[in-house]
């Protein structure tokens, strides 16, 4: 242990704690912009400077190493004047479009030049001027608006592995871009959005697509459909001043309602109907033999990024569209004729935590029921601005529920918004299947939490199922190395692009870190745990599909509208 006095407080902290740890413990704030708890710290915006006896400059607090006998002050007039002059400089080179930035109210330049007081912009002249990047349906970049704080840099390249943007030139020229400033579309960028999960301003942002929505429900000619993800529901609340992790599945209905949605749908009902059909798939090759391991493919970023860098396992991709294409492909097709509307008359809305569905819509392989199966996809954000737009006060709202038949879900479906839920539901009904009987602890906790990668076996009539779950791109990748080695061997393997799953999406609201995404992960679990029927291949309403429509798993009808290829 280390002794150390920080503002006369004594504070006793482990070896390797760096003085900004120590002044935590004592509960003494220092403004930070560049630090995040989940990234490594990098000491580049320099807010954080603390005097510290004995040494000639200021240092970094996020990057100096406590030691023994250290004498810190945080407050006194020289560090507050460092601290504004260092936030001047960086808000003189800033285009100052607060009103009308997408960051607006959840910005945290905005935040500290509140905090540190900031009244005038002291120091004005040139400013750097770079092209916008929105060349990708996903992400826009505005460089203009970059502090280079690096927290994407980091967030790209040491928790997704892939490293697509770097620091370029030098001094006043420094911005953070892909190589030689292409456009994101031409990089091997997964899409997933942690970069603008981390980002402090908006110079990283989700492609607005809310007007979109907007007009078509104006339209009167169109009946406009929404389906809502696992995730968004234990997140939204956090837009509106809630807890995180609080559940307001209602009251989100409620409020698509009052927008003007003709129909709400529930991803988690598709998300039932591809355990069905995965589950289908992994005992086919159980038995009949096929690609080993079974890969799962309801994450877009995953898949991007296993087109991009492991070209050579796209056969062991479960065919399974995602469950928000499986929706699509539904409404237009089954639902449509159901109810007689033209399937070119129906928009389908998707609501989702993730910004690579964007691109996951668009792409030429989601057009099977003869349209575009999701017209449009706004992440969580973009649906938190519409309902303040519309000025409903969703905190108000009684809850209402899903409409039928696509709304209705089981207890497994909700968890496929976590890590390891995937897995979870599908090995419940893999069980069921290969046995005929149903899986007595249906609750598989060594899929479940935080941990990089996970690995579970479950007995199977004197068969032992082997499984791993990865989440993030960084630890899907050492799992991919892994059995391209061969080191093991896996029946069966999840992966999600983002960490944490799909709660902690690009597309939810921010802040999103790993304390928040706890608390969302506990929210899926007791939507599992409160919900009567905890088994996909239970859900009356996807019995029901099967039996007017598809057939059985893997028809003919099944491969047609629920499946694809992924051929880079
Ligand atoms: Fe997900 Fe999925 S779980 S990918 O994370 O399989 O986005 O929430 O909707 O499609 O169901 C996301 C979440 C989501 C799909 C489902």
């Amino acid at each position: 242990m280390l002794n150390l006095t920080i503002d006369n407080i004594n504070v006793h902290v482990e070896e390797g704690a760096t003085i900004l740890d120590a002044a935590k413990k004592a509960g003494i704030y220092i403004p930070t912009l560049c630090y995040r708890e989940d990234l490594k710290p990098m000491g580049v915006c320099r807010l954080c400077v603390v005097e510290v006896k004995g040494a000639k400059n200021l240092q970094a607090a996020c990057v100096t190493p406590a030691s023994e006998g250290m004498i810190v002050k945080t407050n006194s007039p020289f560090i507050r004047k460092a601290r504004k002059t260092i936030l001047e400089l960086i808000l003189s080179n800033h285009p100052m479009e607060c009103p009308a930035c997408i960051r607006n109210g959840n910005c945290e330049l905005q935040e500290m030049a509140y905090r540190l007081n900031i009244t005038d912009i002291k120091y004005s002249g040139e400013k750097s001027i770079f092209n916008k990047d929105e060349t990708t349906p996903a992400i826009v970049r505005d460089p203009n608006k970059c502090i280079l704080c690096r927290r994407c840099v980091n967030v790209c390249g040491e928790i997704q592995g892939i490293g697509i943007i770097e620091p370029h030139h030098r001094g006043f020229n420094t911005s953070i871009d892909p190589p030689f400033n292409q456009g994101l579309s031409k990089m091997p960028c997964a899409q997933c959005g942690q970069c603008v999960l981390v980002c402090p301003t908006g110079a990283l942002t989700e492609r607005d697509d809310t007007d979109k929505v907007f007009d078509a429900l104006s339209d009167p000619q169109k009946f406009v459909i929404a389906q809502t993800a696992p995730a968004v529901r234990v997140a939204l609340g956090e837009a509106f001043g809630m807890e995180p992790g609080s559940i307001v599945t209602g009251q989100m209905v409620a409020a698509l309602r009052k927008m003007g949605f003709y129909k709400i749908f529930d991803t988690n009902f598709t998300a039932d109907l591809t355990i069905v059909e995965e589950a289908s798939e992994l005992v086919e090759r159980l038995e009949q033999g096929g690609k080993m391991p079974l890969i799962t493919s309801c994450s877009p970023g995953w898949i991007k990024f296993c087109e991009h860098f492991y070209p050579e396992l796209l056969d062991n991709l479960s065919t399974c569209k995602s469950p928000q294409q499986m929706m699509g492909a539904l409404i237009k097709t089954y639902y449509a004729a159901k109810n007689r509307i033209p399937p070119q008359k129906i928009v389908v809305v998707s609501i989702m935590p993730c910004t690579a569905k964007k691109f996951e819509a668009q792409r030429g392989e989601m057009v099977s029921s003869g349209y575009q199966d999701v017209d449009i996809v706004i992440t969580t954000r973009e649906l938190a601005r519409m309902i303040r737009e519309m000025n409903i006060d969703i905190l108000k709202l009684k809850p209402e529920d899903y409409d039928f038949p696509l709304g209705i879900s089981t207890g497994a479906g909700a968890i496929f918004g976590a890590t390891g839920g995937v897995m979870e539901a599908a090995l419940r009904t893999a069980y069921y299947f290969l046995t005929g009987e149903e899986l007595k602890h249906i609750e598989i906790h060594p899929v479940r939490g935080m941990e990089g990668i996970k690995e579970v076996e479950l007995e199977i009539k004197n068969f032992k199922i082997k499984a791993a779950v990865a989440h993030g791109l960084k630890n899907a990748k050492e799992l991919m190395e892994r059995i391209k080695k061969t080191e093991v061997q896996y029946h069966f393997v999840e992966v999600m692009a983002c960490p944490g799953g799909c709660l902690g999406g690009g597309g939810q609201v921010i802040p999103t870190n790993d304390s928040i995404r706890l608390k969302r992960m506990k929210a899926i679990y007791d939507i599992d745990e409160g919900k009567n029927i905890r088994r996909s291949h239970e859900n009356p309403a996807v019995l029901e599909l099967y039996r007017e429509y598809l057939g059985r798993p893997l028809s003919e009808r099944c491969y047609q509208l629920l499946h694809t290829d992924y051929m880079q």
